[in-house]
């Protein structure tokens, strides 16, 4: 990045964000967001920014245990990179528990979903481009 780019700010806000796919029983964990304001009540894959230093991986293993309580090992991608601007990316990893049962430590409630019951849940509209492959794991377990 130029020096011009970094004074503008630029630097701060290019950052990853991981989104976690859980699949079981033929089912796929949707967490519903309590904040911002904006996005209250809608669902998404549960996630968070990577930190500095941090592999994706490692921050979507954190960022699971601080909002599901569990134990996880991030697996393969899953779905397209969703570019959010200002050089921020959306990135989602099918995710393992290893240990735990997912709570809603971060979030209003958790919801199992099958691929019929998918479509019916308001997803955030950064979430929705993951929803073709979703479907298409679901129906694949
Ligand atoms: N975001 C969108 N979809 C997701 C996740 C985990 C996050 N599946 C967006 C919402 C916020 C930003 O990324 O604007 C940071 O997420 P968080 O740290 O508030 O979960
Ligand atoms: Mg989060």
């Amino acid at each position: 990045m130029s020096d011009e780019a970094a004074r503008a700010g630029g630097a701060a806000d290019e950052y990853e964000i991981v989104a976690g796919a859980i699949f079981r029983d033929g089912r796929l964990l949707l967490a519903q967001r309590i904040r911002p304001p904006e996005l209250a009540g809608m669902w998404e894959l549960p996630g968070g920014k990577v930190e500095a230093f941090e592999t994706p991986q490692h921050a979507l293993e954190r960022e699971l245990a601080e909002e599901l309580g569990v134990v996880v090992r991030c697996g393969r991608r899953i779905g397209v990179d969703v570019a959010l601007g200002r050089g921020r990316v959306l990135r989602a990893y099918r995710v393992d528990i290893l240990a735990g049962e997912p709570a809603a430590l971060d979030h209003a409630q958790l919801a199992w979903v099958d691929a019929d019951d998918l479509e019916k849940f308001d997803m955030v509209v950064n979430d929705q481009a993951w929803i073709p492959d979703l479907l298409t794991e679901l129906r694949r377990l």
